[in-house]
């Protein structure tokens, strides 16, 4: 399994879970960038603005100066700052809602990464019945799934904890639907932090999901860096290596104490699990 970090560009999540910001995109890029490097990371995940800063930012660059990838680009400022969704009751938000997803596939692709639908899926209420938003996010996922694979990348789709969706909040469900909708480019993204919320057995939901499992969020259960927390790490790593998951544990946790020892810390706990490497039952 490979290791990242997360990188936010985007101002109005300077609070949100991610473990390098700054006070420009460019300064958040630069330290993190470099910090992940120095830290031995594989890689870092990156929440832009949207298509266009992905594409000027620099990240090209910073990605070949320090040998990093590029885990996967994340969707969430289209809901956080332009308020799109993809179950919105109205056709021209939903819509306005997929492009922005689709520039963001090209950028990403670019760069060899998929792009995460998490908040952009929206939820049901008022005149949207969960029937109607169920409808619209398969609707969604087939066309930029569609699109991802014409790029060569998968989409990874994210079901979160309850205070931020009522579409999907347990892997398993997200699978059933996933696997009866043939949506075979679109992968789970396994985020610990809702997990632990959602799940009876995060470790069984992982093995239950199997090859459907595309990107894992390696958060402790109070979304700090894990360690910090009570989620059982080994046991999440030996569920993994037995459905033989070998995509990223990546950090989207909270700078805390500091966004320094929060990375530290997140590459310790995988380091961790190599001497778990012989166990692969579970
Ligand atoms: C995004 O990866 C996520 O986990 C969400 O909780 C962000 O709102
Ligand atoms: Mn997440």
């Amino acid at each position: 399994m490979k290791s990242a970090v997360t990188v936010c560009l985007v101002s109005e999540a300077r609070q949100g879970p991610f473990v390098f910001h700054g006070t420009t995109a460019a300064e958040a890029l630069q330290v993190g960038c470099r910090r992940a490097a120095e830290l031995g990371f594989d890689a870092v995940e990156v929440f832009p603005t949207g298509p266009e800063q992905l594409a000027d930012c620099g990240l090209a660059g910073r990605l070949t100066e320090h040998g990093l990838g590029l885990a996967a680009v994340g969707s969430g400022a289209g809901w956080v700052r332009h308020k799109l969704s993809l179950t919105h009751a109205d056709e021209r938000i939903r819509t306005e809602a997929r492009d922005f997803i689709e520039l963001l596939i090209n950028v990403a692709a670019d760069l060899g990464a998929p792009v995460i639908i998490g908040s952009m899926q929206g939820r049901h209420e008022g005149d949207v019945s969960r029937a109607d938003a169920i409808e619209h996010l398969a609707a969604a996922l087939h066309h930029l799934g569609r699109h991802a694979a014409g790029r060569g990348q998968t989409l990874l789709y994210e079901p979160l904890n309850r205070y931020e969706t009522n579409l999907f909040t347990q892997v398993g469900d997200a699978a059933s639907f996933l696997r009866g909708q043939g949506l075979h480019n679109v992968k789970l993204l396994c985020d610990l932090f809702h997990m632990n919320i959602e799940e009876a057995d995060p470790a069984a939901a992982l093995v239950a999901c199997g090859d459907l499992v595309g990107h894992v969020h390696w958060a402790d259960s109070n979304r700090r860096p894990m360690g910090s927390g009570h989620t059982a790490s080994a046991s999440i790593a030996m569920a993994l290596r037995h459905i033989g998951y070998a995509g990223y544990l990546s950090a989207e946790v909270f700078p805390h104490p500091d966004a320094e020892t929060a990375a530290r810390m997140t590459i310790d706990s995988i380091r961790a699990l190599d001497s778990l490497a012989s166990c692969s039952t579970l």
